[in-house]
């Protein structure tokens, strides 16, 4: 269950006795990663949206950073963090299992270096990096190569094997909002082809998966969120 972004002034919505509570806010990629694993695990829960620029205060008591995901599991334990989130989910609920003893600390080693690619994103939709689209772009594309070696190594669709892992969830939200890139810019760009085979397999093996398609957020109305973001006025409800 999802709810409209809500902001100082509101009321806490009551908790669901005996169900966590995922603290979220719709275009946070952080927050997508956890619904996703939430909903591969079938771990019952509610979601209730944070209007990030004006935080109720009853949200910042529960996490005085005041950010989101922030996770409220059914005994009151609070966790915080993407990763630190999905390795407590990963532990309490491991059915599905999402990493493969072969291949976990290459998944974290490769998640490891998609932070780059995170930052770099980070600092394009806010402006901060004042370089040409294409050098930018240039830059990715071969941050990228070493995602795409991998899946030619393992010779499967997906990180996790022909079912998407962790290291396949961790990722996928920033590919969906990649496109968002083309439009802030105003610029065309799609990935190469004959470069990255595997990697166009992945996006649409990905793209087609049930719990993805129920979670998604198209990059159209991720540059919209961005756009709204930069002028200090987010309407998160309709965007
Ligand atoms: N490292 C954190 C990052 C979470 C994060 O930066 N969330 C953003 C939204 S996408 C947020 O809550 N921003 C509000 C703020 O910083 O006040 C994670 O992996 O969960």
């Amino acid at each position: 269950m999802s709810s409209p972004h809500l902001a100082d002034g509101s009321e806490k919505p009551a908790e669901v006795e005996g169900q966590g509570r995922l603290y979220s806010m719709a275009y946070c990629p952080f927050a997508h990663r956890i619904r996703l694993v939430l909903s591969l695990k079938q771990v019952p829960h509610d979601i209730v949206n944070i209007n990030l620029q004006n935080k109720p205060q009853w949200f910042l008591q529960i996490h005085p950073d005041g950010k989101v995901p922030a996770y409220i599991d059914s005994d009151g334990t609070l966790v915080t963090d993407s990763i630190a989130l999905t390795n407590y989910l990963e532990e309490k609920y491991p059915e599905p299992s999402l990493y493969n003893d072969e291949t976990k600390s290459r998944d974290l080693e490769l998640l490891n270096h998609f932070s780059k690619i995170m930052d770099t994103f980070a600092n394009c939709i806010f402006g901060k990096d004042k370089r040409q689209f294409e050098e930018i772009l240039t830059e990715v594309t071969n941050d990228l190569q070493e995602f795409e070696d991998e899946l030619n190594i393992r010779k499967t669709t997906f990180f996790g094997g022909s079912n998407p892992g962790m290291l396949d969830i961790l990722i996928w939200p920033w590919f969906e909002r990649a496109k968002a890139l083309t439009l802030l810019y105003k610029q065309r760009a799609s990935l190469d082809k004959e470069r990255f085979p595997r990697i166009m397999e992945w996006v649409d093996g990905m793209k087609d998966q049930p719990f993805i398609l129920k979670h998604r957020c198209p990059y159209e109305k991720f540059a919209k969120f961005i756009e709204a973001v930069r002028t200090g006025n987010v309407d998160y409800d309709n965007l």
